[in-house]
């Protein structure tokens, strides 16, 4: 049932609003799981050594101990929860299987601290995950049943959806997530452009897309986080993020399964779109567990005329 704007303040906490969702019990105990989890991440992220660990991840990148520490926290949680059989995060080389197939149980993929390389100036960044229900997590994003991030900024948020809408909640002075803002839409067409990588290296449609926007008046709202970025452009509820495929990098940086997946169902969930340049970023059937593909994703329109210029080329 909605909530009337004005009664949120009386703090309709996580749990009771995912039980509201009419979802079973095993999801919502393993979203407030993740959440709980999140509490031990912002305290690593906010007091944490911003050192190097000395080791690199699946995609040759050197992770920090902040990498390190956040998976550990929420893998421990997943482990813990007894409702997950399968684990797989940006920080792992391969799928952890935790339990046996059986009913009931899911299979979890996440970024533990998407942005990390941005905690030593003082930016935000964040956690995402997607959930998808059986052991298998080599499916389309369009099968997940959840998906959520936690952003670590000024506050800590979290938004989520189980397919019925987008919510946010927010922490408050007793580390409890309270809601914030319920069903989160976008408009078709926003102002806002966040373009990731190089300039130089775009194609000439990305190209010729970015001077519409400039010529349009989009203002440019880029801080190099995934969370805060697509965060922005949700709770506004217009504009466009992408992260191109590069001149060199032919599927852009930002990965299918822990990345893009969970944030295109919560930016659909929306009322916006996601596409990799051909087709929905939900419709990729992946083939390997570190599959890069570039984005485009936003509001409708913005996201369909950034896919015009593509297709001109
Ligand atoms: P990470 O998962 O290693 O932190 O990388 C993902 C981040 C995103 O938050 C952001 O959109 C992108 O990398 C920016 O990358 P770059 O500055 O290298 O272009
Ligand atoms: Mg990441």
């Amino acid at each position: 049932m909605p909530h009337e704007p004005g009664t949120t303040k009386f703090q309709i906490d996580l749990r009771r609003h995912l039980r509201e969702q009419n979802i079973c019990d095993n999801l919502v105990h393993l979203i407030c799981e993740i959440a709980e989890a999140g509490k031990y991440v912002i305290n690593a992220v906010r007091t944490g050594d911003l050192g190097v660990a000395g080791t690199s991840n699946l995609y040759g990148e050197e992770q920090l101990a902040l990498d390190v520490l956040s998976d550990r926290i929420i893998k421990k949680r997943l482990i813990h929860s007894g409702v997950v059989c399968s684990i797989l995060s940006e920080e792992m080389d391969e799928v952890l299987n935790v339990k046996p197939e059986a009913d009931g149980l899911y299979s979890v993929g996440y970024d533990p601290l998407d942005g990390s390389s941005l905690v030593d100036v003082n930016l935000a960044v964040g956690t995402i995950v997607s959930i998808h229900s059986g052991c298998t997590l080599l499916k389309p994003g369009r099968s997940q049943v959840a998906a959520l991030y936690i952003l670590y900024g000024p506050r800590v948020s979290l938004v989520y959806s189980v397919g019925k809408g987008v919510h946010e909640f927010t922490m408050n002075h007793l580390m409890e997530y309270t809601l914030t803002r319920e069903n989160i839409t976008m408009q078709p067409a926003g102002n806002i452009y966040s373009p990731g990588g190089l300039r130089n290296k775009y194609c000439e449609g990305v190209e010729k897309f970015v001077r519409y926007l400039e010529a349009k008046g989009a203002k440019l709202r880029y801080s190099g986080g995934f969370v805060p970025d697509i965060n922005q452009i949700l709770l506004k509820g217009k504009g466009i993020f992408m992260y191109p495929a590069l001149n060199g990098s032919p599927k852009g940086k930002l990965r299918l399964l822990f990345e893009l997946n969970p944030m295109a169902y919560l930016i659909e969930q929306a009322g916006g779109s996601a596409s990799n340049g051909s087709i929905p970023i939900l419709d990729i059937m992946p083939d390997e567990i570190g599959q890069l593909e570039p984005v485009f994703i936003g509001c409708k329109d913005d996201v369909e005329k950034a896919l015009e210029f593509l297709n001109e080329e």
